[in-house]
Formats: structure tokens, sequence, C-alpha cells
């Protein structure tokens, strides 16, 4: 297949890479100018792909978008002339509410969904640590999209283990509730996942767990309370070391996914009617703390 991989960070990296070694021709869309870009992905060879290369677009059959979410439509919008009906859209990334977007821009494309959880740490801008094995869930959003259900065995090839979900919006719900729950809190305290899991954050993590899953219930999604709080203090304690990815960004001072994660939810919420005050606060919290950097 011709793949073009939108976004070659960490995960785009080990994308383009596995697709790569499975005999696709693999080419990429960068903010860099240069015309070819070379990643290593662990101890392996680099490989050199074409970047930003208008052909290679053109006669794309897959193009995966693995920018984060508030990057999307930026990303995507040069790329739209070239894009033809046929290619496969796929999106990849934390968060919700960018296919509602994409969806307007490329009406009669296959429009696809991803959430894996491999993780990947790039190093530097040519190497990327494949630091974690993991799941890779893949699902249509549009018609066109759900009859693409062979991408499954593409996928799997390149880099396991993959699953195609035909409920792929549950499976991005379930995401989306874990990262409400755990990543405006590590970024607002600057804290490892694992500390969540103290006495301190216990009341507030429960009355945000509570409000979530009023408007998981709200949105019909088959999610108990008690699974969802399981789900989320599993993933607090096998990622108890790791830096939400929002905590990282503060860190840094880069724009967050909160508009994706927790906007997204009090959205719904607000479609539902429901008073969710506690994930309110974090949106606020999050919100003043990158208006911060402008002010400074
Ligand atoms: O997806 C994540 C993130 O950091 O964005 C979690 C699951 C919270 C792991 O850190």
């Amino acid at each position: 297949m011709n793949i073009v991989i939108l976004g070659p960070g960490a995960v785009g990296s080990l994308w383009a890479n596995a697709f790569l070694h499975a005999g696709h021709s693999v080419s990429l869309c960068s903010r860099q100018s240069a015309k070819q870009l070379s990643i290593q992905v662990d101890q392996y060879n680099a490989a050199l792909f074409a970047n930003n290369d208008k052909q290679s677009i053109q006669d794309a059959d897959l193009l995966l978008v693995t920018v984060k979410a508030p990057h999307v439509i930026t990303a995507l919008t040069p790329l739209l002339p070239q894009i033809s009906p046929d290619c496969m859209i796929m999106l990849m990334h934390n968060g919700m509410g960018t296919a509602e977007d994409v969806i307007e821009f490329l009406p009669n494309n296959p429009l696809l969904l991803a959430t894996t959880t491999h993780g990947a740490y790039r190093e530097s801008s040519q190497r990327v640590l494949h630091t974690g094995l993991g799941t890779t869930q893949l699902g249509g959003y549009n018609d066109k999209g759900k009859q693409c259900a062979f991408l499954e065995e593409v996928f799997q090839h390149a880099l396991p283990e993959v699953k195609w979900n035909h409920d792929i919006l549950h499976a991005l719900w379930h995401k989306l509730a874990i990262n409400c729950a755990i990543n405006p809190l590590t970024a607002i305290h600057q804290v490892t996942n694992g500390t969540l899991a103290q006495e301190e954050f216990s009341l507030l993590l429960s009355r945000v767990i509570d409000e979530v899953s009023q408007i998981l219930t709200a949105e019909e999604i088959r999610l108990s309370k008690k699974q969802l709080e399981d789900s989320i203090f599993k993933v607090i304690e096998l990622t108890a070391k790791n830096h939400s990815s929002m905590q990282q960004d503060v860190f840094h001072r880069r724009a967050t996914e909160i508009d994706f994660i927790t906007g997204y939810l009090l959205h719904k919420a607000k479609h539902h009617n429901i008073a969710a005050t506690e994930n309110t606060a974090l949106y606020q919290q999050i919100k003043q703390i990158e208006q911060s950097w402008n002010h400074e």
C-alpha cells in the first residue's frame, strides 16, 4: 500500500518504520522542510523517507494522521487539494472531536479512528524508542470507513496487536474518560500518574469520575462506574512512574489537548444538561495555566 504518515512524532515514526518493514511504500508529511527525513527506531538501522512529497500524497491509499488533536485541521488543510477521494483517512490521537471537523472537509473519503497503547518516546528528531508494547484498536467513523476492516490485517502484520472494533467510539470514550481523570490533575499538580493513588487526591478523583460516569451514561456508553474506576486505577498503577502527556505539555509550556479531552466531555455534559462542576474547574485551571504563558 501507499501510506503517508502526517505528523511523524513518536507514535507516527513507530508506524512509519513498521509499515516500511512490512513492505509498504511509506512517506511522511511534517513541519520540517527537508525533502527526506531519517528515522531510527530503537537499535535498528535508520530508514530514509520522502517528506512533504505531493505525488506521494496524491497516490496515498492511506493517510495516517498522528499529529495531536489541536493540530489535526491545521496539518490537514494544506494537503486537501492532493488527497484523492478514495484515500482512507485515519486519525490516531488522544481525545475526541476532530472527526466531526475532518468529515466536513473530506465528506467523501473513508474516515477511520484509532487508539493505541504502544509506548513511544522521541529521543531526538531522528530517533524514537519503542518503550512499551501495546494494542491498537481501529474502526470506521463513517460508512465508507466501516467497510475498511481489512486494515486490521495490514496493521497487525506491521505492528501487533491490532483489533478491529465495530464500536470504535466506545473505545475512544473509554480512553477519553481515563484521560479526563488522569491528565488535568497530573498537569495542574505536576506529578507522576502514580501520585494520584495517594489519599490527598481520593475525594477529588472520585468526584471527577462520578461526573464522567454520568456523562458516559447519558451518551449511552455501556461502561459502569465501577468498571471505569477500576480501569482508571489500573492505568494509574501500570503507569505509576510515567508523566501524562498533559503533564509534559504543561511542563514544556506547549498547548495541551484539554479542549479535546475535558473540553469534549463538557460539551457533551452541556448537551445533556449535566452540571460537571469538578471537570469544569479542572478545565478552567488548565486554560488559566496556558493563558498565563502569554502574559509573561
Ligand atoms: O494516555 C495517557 C496520557 O498520558 O495521555 C495516559 C493513559 C494517562 C498515560 O499516561
